[in-house]
């Protein structure tokens, strides 16, 4: 079966930055001379302190993983995405900022008055003590200030790490004491499709659980009342104010950490990822140029949270890297009703727009009739991110939203790799509904037997992903614990990255991403640890047991269900049931609360106590009649008990 090819116009080729031979030959030396390839992009995209003579140090070795790029250049990220560009476009817009209530006027921030917000929130910052390599919590709404705060720290050399503004305060205070901040910024409260979060009271409840000397920089944002300790409580437009405008950016090496996000893996508690500050930015930065063929004057809207790798790699770092216009929005797709994302688009004559799946079904399920009245003509790029997108989500993108002529770009990374691992380059190449494509340049994806580890080297063929060599938005490490980084990522399948994910490769080479292998879901294009919520479950007096999979949802793409099995004297009841579900939601946040609950008086487990969740797997997608061998269960009589009160009756 050949699937439906869709080429870019002649028009949009003629324009693009890469088309399909300065794309071929572009990757070759990539590949084949990487020194000199990221050498010259490194110095044609970013402004260098001081040079770098080495440009990749990289082992992929168990025992043995490093990663460098660029180690011994000198450079700054905020001069990167501020400074290099006053002279020329001091006057024109870096960010627009798009609130939650559109009746709210919409904020212009030029490169000029982004620098001194940045300044004075850097002088906030150092006026706390703040120093280099100090860590800094950012737990904030999608407003300016998040993306002040972002690049405050890059300019006197601090890492952040950002928390989702929808994590609960336990979450919160995990990501403060696990990288032992110094601070953490964050709001009174967050508007989001008209209701508001009290951002101000969960990280008060978070800091109960954190040492006293964490100082909490408070924005206000809607004046909303809050409780304020004094000693301990800033606040940081009244400091703003106060101090200078001005504030040196300090020269940091290319390998000083730029930031650490916390995200989502089969086992344990959520890993830092930490990334780089030569590398990442470079990576960032070419990617949201050529991926979305980004030109000057471009209106860009990544419509992702900065809470979450997208939204730091392409609304704040990528984008300003480059001098473009990027627009935060603080809303949701639905409010107040299903034509927002579109009367965004029109509003601000956004060229590129690029959101998740889930999103797109959502707005599918309400009909085109929100489209339609919507002026789109300023768009020449669509993208996709966070999970696989299914043809029919595609289809009614392509044609509801590019009307059929726009590129679509089905973009495959993680938070790991920085930015876009395997994507299309709009003007090279022609997609297929489904399918990421082809790697990005210096990115040599193969495909894997999962159980020989043996690379299949047939063009068409299936197995899981991982990849040959270092690009230079690699992680480093994993924030205090590098072993943990290199089991991880390095131990399954020796001297490759492994992905997590299962892959397949088509006869054109094109390469169509089927989802995770290990026990990580995707609800709704997040990340989500199996393991997390099961900790989070068993954590409750009522639980004895817990076992959570992923099946297959409508517009989330995957749902969380789980089983859980109550103390002995405890009864099962729907009251309980929204009790556990009030619980995980208190305990992680609400996008981890379990879509279903199925009381389990047992589990199916092996011999030796091991929990058969392929056999869960299969009960939670309604597919019981293929469950393979329970021969080797303790107790296959729990299957079939667990297979009569399913609760996935499709
Ligand atoms: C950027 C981001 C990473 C996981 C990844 C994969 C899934 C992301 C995808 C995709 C199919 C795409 N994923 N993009 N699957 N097609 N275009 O989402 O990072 O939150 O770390 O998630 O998301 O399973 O392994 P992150």
């Amino acid at each position: 079966m050949t699937e439906k090819m869709y080429p870019p116009s002649d028009d949009f080729v003629a324009g693009a930055h890469i088309d399909a031979d300065t794309y071929a030959s572009m990757y070759q030396a990539s590949v084949d001379d990487p020194d000199t390839f990221w050498g010259r992009e490194a110095k044609d995209r970013l402004d260098w302190i001081e040079p770098f003579s080495v440009v990749k140090n990289t082992c992929f070795d168990l025992g043995k993983v490093s990663v460098k790029w660029f180690e011994d250049g000198v450079l700054n990220v905020a001069y990167n995405c501020i400074d290099r560009h006053l002279e020329s476009r001091g006057d024109q817009t870096a960010i627009i900022f798009e609130p939650d209530d559109p009746e709210t006027p919409a904020q212009h921030i030029t490169y000029t008055e982004l620098h001194e917000k940045v300044c004075r929130f850097s002088n906030v910052l150092l006026a706390q003590g703040v120093m280099r390599g100090d860590r800094v919590i950012i737990y904030l709404p999608m407003i300016p200030e998040a993306a002040y705060a972002m690049l405050a720290c890059a300019r006197i050399g601090a890492i952040h790490s950002i928390v989702f503004a929808g994590f609960s305060p336990d979450a919160l205070a995990n990501r403060i004491n696990d990288c032992g901040a110094k601070v953490v910024i964050t709001a009174d409260t967050a508007p989001r499709g008209g209701r508001r979060t009290n951002l101000k009271s969960n990280t008060d409840a978070a800091l109960l659980h954190c040492s006293d000397k964490v100082r909490c920089l408070v924005v206000k944002h809607t004046g909303d009342q809050t409780t304020w300790i004094q000693d301990r409580d800033v606040d940081v437009k009244a400091m703003m104010a106060q101090v200078a405008p001005d504030c040196p950016i300090r020269p940091m090496n290319a390998e000083d950490p730029l930031f650490i996000l916390y995200t989502s893996g089969s086992t344990g508690k959520p890993k830092g990822v930490v990334h780089s500050s030569g590398g990442y930015l470079l990576y960032a930065a070419m990617t949201q140029k050529l991926t979305f063929d980004y030109h000057d004057g471009d209106v860009f809207w990544c419509g992702a949270d900065v809470g979450w790798v997208t939204g730091h790699s392409y609304i704040v770092y990528g984008p300003l890297a480059n001098g473009a216009t990027t627009l935060m929005f603080e809303g949701v797709p639905t409010y107040p009703d299903a034509s927002r994302f579109w009367q965004v688009i029109e509003k601000h004559k956004v060229a590129q727009f690029y959101t998740a799946p889930t999103a797109i079904r959502a707005l599918m399920g309400q009909g085109t009739s929100f489209v339609e009245g919507c002026d789109l003509s300023s768009l020449k790029v669509l993208g996709t991110v966070g999970e696989p997108i299914n043809p029919e989500a595609w289809t009614w993108y392509n044609d509801n939203i590019g009307k059929g002529k726009l590129p679509i770009v089905d973009t495959w990374w993680q938070t790991e790799t920085g930015g876009h691992m395997i994507t299309p380059l709009p003007g090279a190449m022609a997609t297929k509904p489904g399918s990421a494509t082809k790697p990005f340049f210096g990115v040599q994806p193969v495909v894997l037997d999962p159980t020989s580890g043996k690379e299949l080297h047939e063009t068409k063929t299936e197995g899981v992903l991982a990849i040959k060599d270092s690009w230079p938005g690699q992680m480093r490490t994993v924030w205090g614990d590098h072993e943990r980084f290199e089991t991880t990522y390095f131990s399954d399948y020796k001297g490759y990255y492994f992905a997590g994910d299962g892959c397949r490769r088509d006869a054109d080479g094109y390469y169509w991403i089927t989802g995770r292998v290990d026990d990580v879901i995707n609800v709704s294009g997040h990340r989500m640890g199996t393991a997390e919520v099961e900790s989070a479950l068993v954590a409750h007096a009522k639980v004895a047991e817990a076992a959570v999979v992923g099946y297959p949802h409508a517009v989330k793409g995957q749902g969380i269900y789980a089983y859980v099995t109550l103390m002995n004297n405890e009864e099962p009841s729907d009251e309980l049931r929204r009790e556990l579900e009030g619980w995980v939601r208190t305990e992680i946040g609400p996008i981890a609360k379990p879509d279903l609950i199925q009381w389990a008086p047992g589990l199916p487990k092996t011999r030796s106590g091991k929990i058969m969740r392929r056999i869960l797997r299969k009960i939670a997608e309604n597919d019981y009649d293929a469950l393979g061998d329970i021969s080797t269960l303790a107790d296959p009589s729990v299957v079939e008990e667990l297979i009569e009160n399913r609760m996935n009756k499709a």
